[in-house]
């Protein structure tokens, strides 16, 4: 545990997880876990939103929603029972830092469940795991129930009187349902798909009572908001995108793997601690945050990677995803695989969607097997014109991302396959990997 005041840098949040059985409580206990929650319980829940608001804390699911602004939304007076959510579906393509967070310091999300629901009246927390991650299931399930059996959990919370009962609940699987409405709706054993908001899941969310959906990892950090106060944690980062992050460097670096940093960090510097492009093979593309987040090239090895640093540079920060590809890659394949997914992954609800998506890989795969036709850019950047901005939730937007962003930088590689079907030669995948 990181102690208030010490340490200006990152790592914050993986800092334990090369500990002996770092999962365990008595491991967590030895580093100083819990004492972030013996000091929330003597605070009133108005003080700990305040903290988190003056922390700045911004939501690691994605979006980057401030989530003191967030907790600051539920009622102050409750009237029903209040829920805190944890989005633990962790799915969209290149994201894998939360798992390895739950599975390496579980506690630490527990500890935040609870200081969390204390801020905002919750007595009951759900876990929302993706049903893949049995192992994280698992390992979480058993770390509740020693968190419980030490008093942290369940009836009078340390003698505080405060009560939180935890869920672990495991997904079945869908991509969609790590949009919190479409989650919410999973949880109450509804099909998965998105609500329309207003109303905010604030105001009606699980049973249409008010909620709260936070990421794991903005959850995982609050005990170090609480144990080093928000003038530690603004040390780290920019200023209008403070703290650490986790970021997942995978694809053709010397050593993919979680590098947690402040925000801000640049790929350059990613890449310094990944060891370099592997085998010495060129950049030529990536993504900052996930499939989602529309791609950027060499160009942008500069860029800072906090919320608004990946927003001038014309994409999002997302969820910190940082996929790297190299030369061997062809842009109109990889961009069609990403499609197939989205494809795969509507949930069907609206149309510009899950017609948008069918046809966007319809185009693609024919042009990838060399039977497209110039016009079929003009159709694909058409058909993304009428799926973004008209779907309604955010994966539609997201399957646009890497077909218009990799138009926008890789024309030329659309164009060469075109013209092999024109003059009946092998498809110009640009790059031998497939
Ligand atoms: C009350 C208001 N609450 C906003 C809350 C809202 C939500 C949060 C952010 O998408 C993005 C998406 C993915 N009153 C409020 C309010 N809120 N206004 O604030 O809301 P929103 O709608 O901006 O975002 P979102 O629906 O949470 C998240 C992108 O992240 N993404 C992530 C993909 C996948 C994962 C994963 O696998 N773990 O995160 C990647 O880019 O495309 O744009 O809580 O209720 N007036
Ligand atoms: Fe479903 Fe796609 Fe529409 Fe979202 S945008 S509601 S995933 S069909």
């Amino acid at each position: 545990m990181t102690e208030p005041g010490t340490s200006p840098l990152t790592p914050v949040l993986t800092e334990r997880w090369t500990e002996p059985e770092s999962w365990t409580l008595d491991s967590y206990e030895r580093g100083g876990g819990y004492t972030a929650l013996r000091k929330a319980l003597t605070a009133e829940p108005g003080q700990l939103v305040e903290l988190v608001k003056a922390a700045g804390l911004r939501g690691r699911g994605g979006a980057g929603f401030p989530a003191g602004v967030k907790w600051g939304f539920m009622p102050t007076e409750p009237v029903k029972p209040h829920y805190l959510v944890i989005n633990a579906d962790e799915g969209e393509p290149g994201t894998c830092k939360d798992i390895p967070l739950m599975m390496a310091d579980p506690h630490a999300l527990i500890e935040g469940c609870v200081i969390a629901a204390r801020a905002m009246r919750a007595n009951h927390c759900m876990i929302y795991v993706r049903g893949e991650a049995l192992h994280c299931i698992r390992r979480l399930s058993r770390a509740v129930r020693e968190a419980r059996e030490a008093g942290y959990v369940g009836r009078d919370v340390l003698g505080s009187g405060f009560d939180l009962e935890i869920v672990v609940h495991a997904g079945a699987g869908a991509y969609i349902c790590g949009e919190e409405t479409a989650l919410l709706d999973s949880l109450e054993g509804k099909r998965g798909q998105p609500r329309l908001k207003p109303p905010f899941p604030a105001a009606a969310g699980l049973y249409a009572c008010p909620t709260t959906v936070n990421n794991v990892e903005t959850i995982a950090t609050v005990p170090h908001v609480v144990n080093g106060g928000s003038d530690w944690f603004r040390r780290m980062g920019t200023e209008k995108s403070p703290g650490p992050k986790i970021y997942s460097v995978s694809g053709h670096v010397a050593n993919p793997g979680q590098y947690e940093a402040p925000l801000g960090t640049t790929l350059r510097q990613l890449l310094e601690l990944a060891g370099g492009m592997k085998d010495g093979i060129p950049l030529k593309f990536w993504t900052p945050g996930g499939s989602s987040t529309p791609l950027l090239t060499a160009e942008h090895l500069d860029v800072p990677l906090d919320f608004e640093g990946a927003a001038e540079a014309g994409s999002m920060l997302g969820t910190t995803a940082v996929m790297v590809f190299n030369e061997t890659i062809s842009v109109p394949w990889a961009v069609m695989k990403w499609t197939q997914f989205y494809e795969h992954e509507s949930c069907g609800k609206c149309t510009p969607c899950r017609e948008g998506t069918f046809w966007m890989a319809q185009v693609l795969e024919r042009m990838v097997d060399g039977r497209g036709t110039e016009e079929d850019i003009d159709t694909l950047l058409d058909v993304c014109d009428n799926v973004f901005g008209r779907s309604f939730c955010a994966l539609g937007d997201g399957a646009v991302s890497p077909i218009t962003s990799g138009i926008k930088y890789f024309r030329d590689e659309f164009l060469a396959l075109c013209e092999s079907n024109r003059t009946n030669t092998e498809p110009a995948l640009v790059g031998a990997a497939r």
